[in-house]
């Protein structure tokens, strides 16, 4: 066994709750503005949840939750307008700093990076939405503390597919016998885990239910001291809140 020497972020859900009241509203206002009847609730978002990737939701709420919507061969192209306004939209949402980091994630990226650990993203959301959440939740310049920000369509097939993670792998040149993943999503974890990655779980509202099988343990979040996390599943090895001393125990190095 390697010893551990970087982690491994996914975004959305994990780092910050940004999916019902960042990237649905923002799906909402692009609607709106290309005047669609089209209007994505919290119930509905969830369903939609369930296939990553902006353009990939939009297409796949036409096949399976709009009767109406005839498609044909301009859709693709007002798909790709469509997620250029939402990406707007997106960006402008966080620039006004309303989504903070989950608790614990700014204390633990410090964490690691005091302890020389590297560290990465693999997401499958555009590049730019993930520097407008590092720039204004994080730190501003704090995108530079990422090794590899692994995003968007840089690699074709999106979460649950593997390949971002081992895109980010390839780029540190690392086995992923050295690093952990941070999920929140089974479609997050297929992906760190299709890519051979030990894997820690933060649930959230959208994703409590999922299965995570498999992972090294789920938590309510990553905790702080003094507000610890709860454990839904696995070992926490008796440490309350998530530090460098704890993923060290986790990985076994
Ligand atoms: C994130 C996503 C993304 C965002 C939308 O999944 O599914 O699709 O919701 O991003 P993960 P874009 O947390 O597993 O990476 O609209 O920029 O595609
Ligand atoms: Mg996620």
């Amino acid at each position: 066994m390697s010893n551990l020497e970087a982690l491994i972020f996914d975004v959305d859900g994990t780092l910050a709750d940004t999916e019902r009241d960042g990237h649905r509203i923002a799906f909402n206002l692009a609607f709106k503005e290309y005047k669609l009847d089209w209007d994505w609730d919290v119930d509905l978002y969830g369903k939609l949840l369930a296939v990553t990737g902006g353009k990939e939701r939009m297409n796949y709420f036409l096949d399976n939750f709009n009767q109406t919507f005839q498609k044909d061969e301009t859709t693709q192209d007002l798909i790709i307008e469509l997620h250029q306004a939402k990406t707007r939209h997106y960006t402008e949402l966080l620039a006004t700093g309303t989504i903070p980091l989950r608790p614990g994630v700014k204390r633990l990226i410090k964490d690691a990076l005091d302890n020389d650990l590297r560290i990465a993203i693999a997401t499958t959301t555009t590049p730019e939405n993930v520097t407008a959440l590092l720039e204004h939740a994080l730190e501003p310049g704090s995108c530079d503390w990422f090794e590899v920000i692994a995003a968007g369509d840089i690699v074709p097939a999106k979460k649950p597919a593997p390949d971002i993670y081992t895109y980010a792998l390839e780029k540190m040149k690392l086995p992923a016998s050295a690093c952990l993943a941070f999920e929140d999503s089974e479609n997050g974890i297929r992906s760190s885990q299709g890519a051979d990655l030990k894997t820690l779980i933060t649930i959230n509202d959208y994703t409590r239910d999922h299965d995570f099988s498999g992972a090294a343990l789920v938590l309510s979040d990553l905790g702080e001291p003094g507000n610890s996390f709860t454990t839904i599943s696995g070992d926490n090895h008796g440490f309350n809140y998530v530090n460098v001393e704890m993923l060290k125990v986790i990985h076994g190095s």
